[in-house]
């Protein structure tokens, strides 16, 4: 009781200072306008009734990657960025959750009635599951990213959904791949598995076994509803911050194996020790300003609350910081809400902008210690040919600088 009444208190306290301090007058300045009644009332159509459609003045939407048309005049559809720049809170709603198919593919309309699971290789039991016996398991519902290895930033793009848009958030419920690998029976010297897709290119995957009985989910749910057929419907695998083209959909297969196979997703990731392996296959810490963030403009000086997303494949996010004068000195960002493991996070930096050009950026450090590289850094590490930019390979990771103009303008700062 009495620790309630010293929170509310405390609230009270920096709501004042907020209040005045950090000038939030100038942002309750159209406070005294006339209020207006709804344009119109939207009635019992079934976009209400039966399944609910946002408002028609909400237009956020995602878009293409990499200058590719998605679909292409094959029918193809390619990789889709979410747009970041319009998210609040950690959870990307299914319908604006990035998209990845490896070389282009057309999404599968799978019945879930005839949809099967087959685990075999070396088992002692080769097993074949129904939807609906997968969905009489054990459970787990977890809060996880998918972050394609291409989600690089680079001096062209002028938004946050170009530069960091090839990852999303969303909670997932499943069965954990080791109940039914246990349920198998893995055999001596099971040291990998490969999981497979219906699709012709089949997106399949070797993943080490270590993490295959540490993590991975099988998901049939997605944000409380059954996963899209764009993420896999009915059944996708999910190896939480391992690099997105791990997270196999329309999952059909996971053949135990002795060694590492060359599937045809795979060519970007030879090394046959599984140790390595894990390690290289995870996102590092990252972290973005999706608000302010580049295209959006500042309405005027005063108080703004900077916000962003955090997430590493290494754990959790256990810091955020912030910087308003690009890179020199640092503060601590607040997390909000919880930092699950391998999960966007997202953080908050109360600023008071005085109208000058400046650079705000932000870092993030996991719970293993990892802190995220700066650019120069990061294209050192990456780079084969020394003294040339940009990134020849690997993940790009690194800090996005967002430079502010004084007419409040918000522009890419890779130089
Ligand atoms: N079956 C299959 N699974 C796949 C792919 C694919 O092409 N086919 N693409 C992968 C890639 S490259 C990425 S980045 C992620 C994207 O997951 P999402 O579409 O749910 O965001 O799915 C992976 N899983
Ligand atoms: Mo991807």
């Amino acid at each position: 009781m009495a620790e309630k009444k010293t929170d509310r208190r405390e609230f009270l306290k920096r709501s004042a200072a907020l209040a005045g301090g950090l000038g939030l007058g100038a942002v309750t300045k159209t406070a005294s306008a006339q209020l207006e009644g709804p344009e119109a009332f939207l009635h019992g159509t079934d976009e209400i009734v039966g399944y609910g459609k946002r408002s028609r003045f909400v237009n956020s939407k995602r878009i293409p990657h990499g200058g590719r048309a998605s679909p292409d005049s094959f029918g193809l559809d390619f990789h889709i960025a979410a747009p970041l720049q319009d998210s609040v809170g950690v959870i990307t709603p299914s319908s604006l959750h990035y998209m990845g198919t490896t070389r282009g593919s057309y999404i599968p309309d799978i019945d879930p009635a005839k949809h099967r699971l087959m685990i075999h290789g070396m088992v002692e039991r080769p097993l074949v599951f129904t939807m609906e016996e997968l969905k009489r398991l054990p459970s787990v519902t977890r809060m996880h990213f998918v972050e394609c290895a291409g989600n690089r930033s680079n001096r062209r793009h002028t938004t946050v959904q170009e530069t960091h848009g090839m990852t999303s958030n969303a909670e997932w419920t499943g069965v954990l791949l080791s109940t039914l690998l246990e349920e198998a029976g893995v055999l001596e010297g099971g040291e990998w598995i490969v999981a497979e897709g219906v699709e012709e290119v089949k997106g399949a995957s070797t993943i080490p076994m270590t993490k295959a009985m540490d993590d991975c989910l099988l998901c049939y749910g997605m944000n409380g509803e059954p996963v899209r057929p764009q993420q896999g419907f009915p059944l996708r695998l999910l190896a939480p911050g391992f690099e997105g083209i791990f997270n196999v959909k329309w999952l059909r297969r996971i053949k135990v194996v002795d060694r590492y196979y060359m599937t045809y997703n795979d060519y970007g990731h030879l090394t046959q020790d599984p140790v390595t392996a894990a390690l290289g296959y995870q996102i590092g810490p990252k972290s973005v300003i999706t608000h302010p963030s580049g295209g959006q403009t500042l309405p005027g000086t005063g108080f703004y609350e900077v916000s962003g997303l955090a997430w590493s494949g290494g754990g959790k996010v256990a810091r955020v910081e912030v910087s308003t004068n690009g890179g020199q000195s640092w503060f601590d960002a607040e997390i909000r809400g919880t930092a699950y493991p391998m999960a966007h996070t997202r953080f908050t930096f109360n600023w008071d902008w005085d109208g000058s050009p400046c650079e705000l950026q932000s870092r993030c450090t996991d719970d293993i210690g990892q802190l995220q590289p700066s650019r120069a850094q990061a294209s050192e590490f990456f780079n084969q040919t020394p003294g040339q930019p940009g990134f020849v390979r690997g993940q790009d990771n690194s800090i996005q600088p967002w430079r502010i103009e004084s007419d409040g303008s918000v522009h890419n700062a890779i130089a």
